[in-house]
Parts: C-alpha cells; structure tokens; sequence
C-alpha cells in the first residue's frame, strides 16, 4: 500500500511525512526544498481482535498498543506542484512519474493561504486553497491524458479501431506503469459515456473527461487541510467545509503540531498517542515558557476545536473509508491463533474490501495461493472455500498443499 503526498511547494507535505512517520525529510520555508522523493512508514489503526477474542497478542508485522492493531503503509512525499506543471511550470511534472505506484494521493493543502501560485510564501489569507484543491485534480488529468495520448494519438486510435483490438486492453497497456487495471478503465469510459464511440472519433474533451474520471479511480485524492493551527486556516476550514462540493471532504490537519506532539512524546516530556484528543505533561521542567505556550495552543486551537491533529483521521480515512481496505488477521494455528512459532495475531495484512481468500492468500505468498486447498474461519472453525469474500477482521488459516 503505497500513499503518495502531493501538493503545492510549501504546502507542508515533508512536514506531514515527518509527522506521520519516522522519518527525516527536510523541512523549509521555501519552494521546491524536495526535489527527490522521500519514502516513511506511517500507520493506520482499528480495534485489534486481540480483545474480541481475548488472548495476548505478540505482533511481527504490526503493533498492538492497549488493544489498538496499528498497520504499516507506505508513504511517498514528492517534489511540489505547481499549476501549469503539465506544461513544463515549475518542476515541471517530471516527479510524477514517482507516484505512478501510489494507491491513492493525499493532497496536502495550505488552508492558512500563506502561499503563492508558484509556492513562494505570503502574508497568510492571501491565496483561496479552493483554486489549490481544483487545480491538482486537474493535473493529475492531464499526467494520465498524456501517458494515453503520448505523441501518436491519431495513429494509436485509428489502428485500434480498425485492427479491431479491443479498446480496454489497448488503452490499459497504455497505463499498465501506473497501476490502471482493466476494471478501472472499464468504469471510467462507462462515466464518461464512451462505452459505444469509436475511439478514432474521440473528442479532445471526451479525451479529457476519460482522464478525468481514471484519475478518480485509479489515483483517488484526499484533501488534507494544513495549518488549522494558524488563525487564516481555521477559518477558510471552516468557510471551505461548508461549500456543498466539499463538504465531508476535507480533513482539517496541523502537521506541524503533530511533529511537536510526537517530539515532545518521544522524549518522553509527554505523554501522547497519534490520533489521541488529549496529551498528558510527564515532566513540565524540562519545557521551557515557550515550549509550554505552543502545548496550550495546541490543545485549545486544534485537540478542542478538531478532536486531534488530523494527520491520523486522515491516513485511517484513505485506507479504510476512501480506499476500503480491511484488517485480516493471517494464523496458522487456527485454535491458539498463532503461528508456527507460537506467536499469537502474529500479522495483520490489509487487503480490500471484498477480496476472496485465495487473493487474499496470493497476497501473503505467491506460492500460497498455488498450493491453496482451503480455509478455516478461527473464529468459528468454518472451512473456507477459495470464492469466500475476506470479511474485516476475519482470522483466517490457509490450508495448502505444502
Ligand atoms: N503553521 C504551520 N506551518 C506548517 C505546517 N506544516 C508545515 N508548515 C511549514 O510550512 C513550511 C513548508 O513545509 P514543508 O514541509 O517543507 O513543505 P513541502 O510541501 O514539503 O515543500 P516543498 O518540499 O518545497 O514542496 C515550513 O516552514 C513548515 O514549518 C503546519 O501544519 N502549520
Ligand atoms: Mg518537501
């Protein structure tokens, strides 16, 4: 599961990364300080079946803190955006050839408005982030409209139509590098009622609206609203979530107080959890004043007003919401709940909504699934067959020849 975190320059993609994940990209306040993408390993979070079924779990795969299974993804911060970038502006859109394997894109935007059209900072409140929240979709559009045009549009069609291939497998050959499947581009030439044309008789704008549509589907954007720690972001969140087309669709975040919290929490100075509503102060000498007065406004500007940092609502609602993955808990002892070497709930993997188990069993080992006989339901002891749809948290053991 890869996350791709896209935006304007500045907008506070590395700082988000940073305070999503481990890592250590750097961080300024001027444009374009990314230029090579930086790789993190963030989290997503559910209930663990370690309650449910009331064992003590010893995690490999993922953790389980006070009952809470935390799962790995993959999060990728790329070069900024500008618009324009598919004309060259900017960087250009060079970089995004780096997100051609993300599942979907978190875009993170600078609700403060403090930055400009080509990333420079301004005095905050002066950029609308509804022009930065259309302007990627847009292209995102036209990096896919090209990879399908490339340079031979005319010819490409024309041969397609006459040889007769079929229309789906010509256009997804096209886009196999950047994880279009044929299902994909099946529902995006349906939306965009080009089921029964020609496709020599596209339109430059039925070109476009099919663009417009893969990107939907295949690259999914999650708006994050960054900097609500800042007065100007409070209140374009609140202007901009109230807009009928963006309602429930943007997700108010301060990455910078998530980076502090997770900073101060490391040093064990507090007592914090990502995602959590509240922190607790463990040793307020070693603060200093003005370290104390950011912990105050952290939590009357952002805890109080959004329940928590945003940066955990917001992985958690790509993956499970946006993305609809699941939790299912591989074991090979079906009545400890175990594996081989006896660790309970050893590994959760995330998979989508409605897989079957021997996709489910492929994505754990390839061979798995060539030696798949059947499954066990754990929870019950139900055998499984290989068409049973993975329910969320199932525990499931693999039977296969091996
Ligand atoms: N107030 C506030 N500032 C932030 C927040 N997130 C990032 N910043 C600041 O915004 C500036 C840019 O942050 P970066 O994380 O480098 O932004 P970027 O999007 O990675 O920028 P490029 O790599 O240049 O594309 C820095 O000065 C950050 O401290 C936030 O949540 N609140
Ligand atoms: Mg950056």
């Amino acid at each position: 599961m890869l996350i791709g975190i896209v935006g304007k320059p500045n907008a506070g993609k590395s700082t988000f990364l940073n305070a999503a994940t481990t890592a250590n990209a750097k961080v300024a306040d001027y444009p374009f300080t990314t230029i090579e993408p930086n790789l993190g390993k963030g989290f997503v979070k559910r209930p663990c079946m370690c309650r449910q079924l009331n064992v003590k779990d010893n995690p490999k795969n993922s953790v389980c803190d006070n009952g809470i299974r935390f799962a790995p993804i993959d999060l990728l911060d790329v070069a900024g955006l500008v618009p324009g970038a598919h004309e060259g502006k900017g960087m250009g859109n060079k970089f995004l050839n780096d997100l051609s394997r993300a599942d979907a894109l978190l875009h993170v935007v600078d609700f403060s408005g403090a930055t400009n059209e080509r990333g420079e900072m301004v005095k905050p409140g002066t950029t609308d982030p509804v022009f930065d929240i259309m302007f990627l979709e847009d292209e995102i559009a036209y990096w896919l409209r090209g990879l399908i045009e490339r340079t031979d549009w005319e010819r490409f069609a024309r041969q397609t139509q006459t040889a007769k291939t079929p229309v789906l497998a010509a256009i997804v050959d096209r886009l196999s590098g950047v994880g279009v499947t044929e299902g994909m581009a099946r529902e995006a030439l349906k939306k965009a009622n080009l089921l029964d044309k020609k496709i020599n008789e596209w339109t430059p704008d039925q070109l476009l609206a099919f663009s417009r549509e893969l990107q939907k589907n295949s690259k999914p954007i999650i708006i994050i609203a960054n900097k609500v720690d800042r007065l100007e972001g409070r209140t374009n969140y609140k202007r901009i979530s109230e807009m009928p087309e963006y309602k429930g669709k943007v997700f108010p975040c301060s990455a910078l107080a998530e980076f502090a919290l997770k900073n101060f929490a490391k040093n064990e100075i507090i007592d914090y959890i990502s995602g959590a509503k509240d922190f607790k102060i463990l040793k307020p000498d070693k603060l200093s004043e003005k370290e104390k007065a950011t912990l105050a406004r952290i939590k009357t500007d952002i805890l109080d007003v959004f329940g928590s940092t945003g940066i955990q609502a917001a992985l958690d609602k790509v993956i499970f919401d946006v993305m609809q993955y699941i939790y299912v808990y591989p074991v090979a002892d079906q009545n400890k709940y175990a594996d081989n070497d006896g660790r309970v709930l050893p590994d959760v993997f995330l998979v989508k909504k409605g897989s079957t188990l021997i996709e489910v069993a492929g994505k754990i080992h390839t061979d798995l699934a060539k030696t798949f006989i059947h499954g066990i339901n754990a929870k019950d002891k139900r055998r499984l067959g290989e068409d049973y749809m993975v329910q969320a948290d199932d525990v499931v053991k693999i039977v296969s020849a091996k």
